[in-house]
């Protein structure tokens, strides 16, 4: 089976990073990457005229500019290094217009002083080094033919800049040298203020969406964001590759969980988390979703890659715990790993199943766990929604997604494992 080439509009130069040596590489290859986007000879989105859709906007590609949060001065609700938090809105049109679709963006979490330092500097910390437009793909984009249940929503791309999945509090700011602002959770309150003062607060319909550290923050803020919108408003919450394993690494040692432990310590986050978990766990352990999505009472619905490159990387095989780097090529094409490795991958896939065999029985939940090696799949035309996405039972992400969200029919999709699926969108990251 041959491998899928990324194409124009596949941003996969935010996943999310644990360690901070990596942004130089990362910065190097957003540039790179930023650059491939505006030369990709590739259309990125159909660009058409369609008669039907009173939008008046033609150009499904076309950017959407950043507004700066602003109330944020007002509430001290900063990013990392102090500057202003945003977000991008494309305002909904037709039976669209009352509804509210919002994704969190991703890109993992700071666990340090320094790597938090680090992450001042980039896109993921600071508004400075933001893009002033982007553009709005899959789930997010206003084309019926790429976005067939949501195109004609409200629809808001809220950038990360906390390094907490929105959860950390100011308390554990330190006030020696750095100065580094812990504010994710006020972030994340002004945000919600300033969409309800223009019109969230009278949403008929409302999703909750974000892809990886955005993911988490969906689950994590889930029930308190449906608790913000009118009683009657059909409410749900969509995590794409936020179900992060609580698993050991191939050398037996608890990678994930002491990497959660420094980010909840260090920020502050377990008075963001969910009480009844809180309650019996370890705050640590409250930021895996295992031990609080059966607390959540909103339905949710998980979009999740069985074999989540992102997960491989750095929860079963993190780069410490293969000395020798025979992993490192297995890691960045599944196409590359030998027998031994697929069995350990297989073994993470069961692991998934089985963490979300109590899940798949909650009758309002939805799942769409494909076997395909990629992280986020909902902002991209490709995965989300088109001739050739991934699917399963004969449903795009997308279908399954509107079948839960609008209940036309029980969506719980789980794919057979790799690499039995040939419309899976597998991703060959020695491409970047
Ligand atoms: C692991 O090491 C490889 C090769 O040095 C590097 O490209 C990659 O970014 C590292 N990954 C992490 C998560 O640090
Ligand atoms: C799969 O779904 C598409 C529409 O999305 C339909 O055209 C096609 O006939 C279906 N194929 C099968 C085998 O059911
Ligand atoms: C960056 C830095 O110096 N951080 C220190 C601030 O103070 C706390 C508590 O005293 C230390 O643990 C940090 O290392």
């Amino acid at each position: 089976m041959p491998t899928k080439l990324p194409r124009g509009g596949f941003s996969w130069w935010w996943c999310p990073k644990l360690s901070s040596r990596n942004w130089t590489i990362a910065a190097v290859s957003a540039v790179l990457a930023v650059l491939l986007f505006i030369l990709s000879p590739i259309p990125i989105s159909p660009t058409f005229t369609d008669t039907n859709v009173n939008s008046g906007i033609d150009d499904y590609s076309e950017g959407v500019p950043f507004t700066p949060l602003s109330k944020a001065q007002t509430n001290s609700a900063f990013c990392l290094d102090g500057s202003v938090p945003g977000y991008h809105i494309r305002r909904g049109f037709g039976s669209g217009s009352k509804n509210w679709l919002l994704h969190v963006e991703g890109g993992g979490w700071c666990s340090t002083m320094s790597s938090c330092s680090a992450r001042k500097r980039t896109k993921l910390g600071s508004s400075n080094h933001m893009e002033l437009q982007v553009q709005f793909f899959g789930i997010l984009s206003h084309d019926p033919l790429q976005n067939p249940d949501f195109f004609n929503w409200n629809k808001v791309k809220i950038r990360y800049c906390d390094g907490s999945s929105f959860a950390s509090h100011s308390d554990s700011e330190f006030r020696n040298g750095t100065k580094i602002f812990f504010r994710g959770q006020l972030i994340w309150d002004t945000f919600m203020d300033e969409l309800l003062s223009i019109g969230m607060s009278k949403a008929r319909e409302a999703l909750l969406t974000g892809c990886s550290a955005g993911g988490l923050a969906t689950l994590i803020h889930c029930d308190d964001f449906r608790n913000l919108l009118p009683k009657d408003a059909n409410v749900k919450c969509l995590a794409d590759a936020g179900f992060f394993l609580n698993e050991k690494d191939i050398t037996g040692k608890r990678t994930i969980e002491s990497f959660y432990r420094d980010v909840v310590h260090l920020q502050g986050v377990a008075k963001s988390l969910n009480k009844d978990c809180i309650a019996r766990s370890e705050p640590a352990k409250c930021f895996f979703p295992r031990e609080f999505i059966g607390n959540i009472k909103t339905p949710v619905f998980l979009v999740q890659p069985a074999y989540d490159f992102w997960q491989i990387a750095h929860i079963l095989v993190p780069n410490a715990s293969d000395r020798r780097g025979s992993w490192l090529r297995c890691k960045l094409n599944i196409f590359n790993c030998d027998p031994v490795q697929l069995k350990m991958l297989h073994g993470y896939r069961n692991s998934m199943l089985e963490t979300l065999s109590e899940f798949q029985k909650n009758v309002e939940g939805g799942v769409f766990i494909n076997s395909c090696f990629v992280h986020c799949q909902t902002w991209a035309a490709e995965t989300w929604h088109s001739p050739t996405s991934p699917r399963i039972n004969n449903k795009t992400i997308a279908d399954a997604v509107g079948d839960w969200y609008f209940k036309r029919e029980v969506a719980k999709h789980i794919d057979c494992p790799f690499p039995c699926n040939p419309t899976c969108y597998h991703r060959d990251l020695t491409l970047v």
